[in-house]
């Protein structure tokens, strides 16, 4: 066992190793993709290894009984540990780099930002996400099974997730854990879900294809379809207050207040209503377009990186700057989704293409026309990202993702 005298030299040597680390990368900005994606995996790993380096400290001062010089033993070898995970973390990174020197490019570079390896980030997220998915719905009862394989058929339907990809990128982005963040990342995968499946019943849009499947009412009928919708949105919040560990609870509580926002006439059922009764509506404006758009799907954006934001404990201001960037790629979703509407085809888009000019819907290909729409939506998202940029490498997954929602196919 080391000494106390060892123990304090050896905490503050590995305090400086990781200043040094973390200075190295404010001062030499990354020349390739993989150093800045290494420089973020750094910077959040530091993050979480100097939290719990303060433990240990704290814990040493404290030194006098049995218990607390047990404490500090565990916590010093909590910080062996994780001290090893940087170290591989930075000899990874160089071997990554070397290996993707220039003429040996790696092929997972994403097309969409020049500086971060979105691609392969956005598989891994998703990976862990749908892992969460599945796990979170469990017919415990032959009473429920019909309810609960309905929910479970549209959740798991596919879907690129990403509303739980944005609120575990914000969270990571503020020194938060997966861990934290992952009940909400669900909870909002519910929601979008419910929103889905009550979009494509008769008495909204009346679609028969959603995710490339039948859509829930088409399978289970649409009694079963509503109480599907309604259950994952009760769900949800459970979800979010059972499963919501290592967090102060008022933070859960803020996070369960604006889901709840998100959803009802100031969110998703408002901007829903509004949609509905601008169909087969002249002289519908831009502001009202906006307006629908800001409610129906920005809503749900914005609390997807504000909740992960909140859960981290980000400051207000962090908090604020999060919400301005959701609100423009929450726009530049819509706009990307009406060009999608007349450029890609059902099979492309796994839902029915060519509906808006169906149902004689306002869009902002009809007001602005479709080079003035990619215009739009461009100039968005450089103002999204505009609003992280003080963030530097920390935010490139967002960043990322700003650049994705106008480039995707789906
Ligand atoms: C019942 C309280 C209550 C509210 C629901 C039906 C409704 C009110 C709102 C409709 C919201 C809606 C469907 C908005 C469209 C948002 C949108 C662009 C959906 C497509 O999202 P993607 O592309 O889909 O992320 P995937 O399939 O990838 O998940």
């Amino acid at each position: 066992m080391m000494s106390a005298p060892s123990r304090a030299r050896f905490l503050s040597d590995s305090c400086r190793f990781i200043h040094q680390q973390q200075n190295f990368f404010r001062t030499t900005p990354p020349k390739n993709p993989v150093e800045l994606k290494f420089a973020h995996d750094f910077s959040n790993q530091a993050e979480i290894t100097q939290r719990a380096l303060a433990k240990p400290l704290l814990a040493q001062d404290r030194r006098r009984s049995l218990t607390s010089h047990l404490h500090a033993t565990a916590s010093t070898m909590q910080l062996v540990s994780l001290l090893l995970l940087s170290l591989l973390l930075t000899i990874n990174g160089f071997k990554l780099a070397r290996s993707t020197a220039p003429g040996r490019q790696s092929s997972h570079l994403c097309a969409t930002t020049a500086a971060f390896d979105l691609k392969s980030y956005l598989e891994e997220k998703k990976d862990v996400v749908e892992a969460a998915l599945d796990k979170s719905l469990v017919a415990t009862s032959p009473n429920v099974k019909k309810i609960v394989e309905s929910m479970k058929y549209s959740l798991m339907a596919g879907g690129k997730r990403i509303r739980p990809i944005l609120c575990l990128a914000a969270c990571e982005m503020f020194g938060g854990t997966e861990a934290m963040a992952m009940p909400t990342a669900v909870a909002l995968e519910m929601i979008h879900t419910m929103s889905l499946i009550h979009d494509d019943l008769p008495a909204m849009d009346d679609d028969d294809l959603r995710r490339g499947k039948p859509t829930n009412h088409v399978l289970y009928g649409e009694d079963v379809a509503i109480l599907a919708g309604d259950a994952l949105l009760s769900q949800s919040f459970e979800h979010v207050a059972r499963y919501t560990t290592g967090v102060p609870a008022e933070r859960t509580v803020e996070v369960l207040r604006r889901l709840g926002t998100s959803v009802g006439p100031y969110g998703l059922a408002g901007g829903q209503v509004m949609d509905l009764e601008c169909e087969n509506k002249e002289g519908v404006t831009r502001e009202d377009l906006e307006w629908i758009h800001m409610h129906k799907t920005a809503a749900l954006l914005k609390v997807s990186v504000a909740a992960g934001a909140i859960l981290a404990g980000a400051s207000k201001e962090d908090i604020i700057a999060c919400e301005i960037y959701a609100e423009k790629i929450g726009l530049a979703f819509q706009i990307a989704d009406d060009i999608l509407d007349v450029t890609a085809t059902s099979e492309e888009l796994g839902k029915t293409a060519g509906k808006d000019e169906n149902v004689n819907k306002t869009t902002y290909v009809k007001l602005l026309g479709l080079e003035g729409s990619k215009k739009e939506a461009a100039k968005i998202v450089a103002e999204a990202k505009a609003a992280l940029a003080k963030y530097g490498t920390k935010a490139a997954p967002l960043l990322g993702i700003a650049d994705y929602i106008v480039a995707r196919k789906n």
